[in-house]
């Protein structure tokens, strides 16, 4: 489907290290066009419901910390089988087991810390775009 659609953030500590740009750049070059896109800080509190599916984990709190400690790039992207190829672009959670030129593997720091999101369903990547773009800001 054309209009197959993902969502991602560009995570505080990458765009901290000036990373930014070099991430946006393998996203276009793997076939992905930006739909829409804005720098923003969330709040504790707005971390935590976007990351609401992992309240119940040990590292909930440290994540909604981590989440909120600077500002992230949140992108709505479209590409046929988006989810899964953007899956595949960033590689495993844990970056040490995140293959060889994935995005993780290049510019994640820890388990943590790993310089992307992607959205792990269709549904999850409509609910996860709607949370951070209205209608007008999705082109
Ligand atoms: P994903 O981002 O690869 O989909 P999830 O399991 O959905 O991974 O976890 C969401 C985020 O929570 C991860 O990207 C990472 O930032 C953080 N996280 C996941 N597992 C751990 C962990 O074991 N320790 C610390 N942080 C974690
Ligand atoms: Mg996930």
């Amino acid at each position: 489907m054309a209009n197959d659609i993902t969502f991602s953030m560009i995570k505080p500590e990458a765009v901290k290290e000036g990373n930014a740009g070099a991430i946006l750049k393998m996203i276009e070059e793997a076939g992905f066009k930006v739909s829409a896109m804005k720098m923003t800080k969330l709040s504790k509190f707005r971390a935590g419901q976007f990351y609401a599916v992992h309240a119940d984990r040990p590292f909930y709190t440290d994540l909604c910390d981590y989440m909120s400690s600077g500002p992230i790039i949140a992108l709505r992207l479209k590409k046929d089988n988006a989810v899964n190829d953007f899956r595949k672009l960033i590689g495993a959670t844990d970056p040490q087991k995140a293959e060889e030129g994935t995005i993780r593997k290049l510019y994640a720091r820890s388990i943590q810390e790993n310089a992307v999101h992607g959205s792990d369903s269709d549904a999850n990547a409509k609910i996860e775009s709607d949370f951070f773009f209205s209608g007008i800001e999705k082109y």
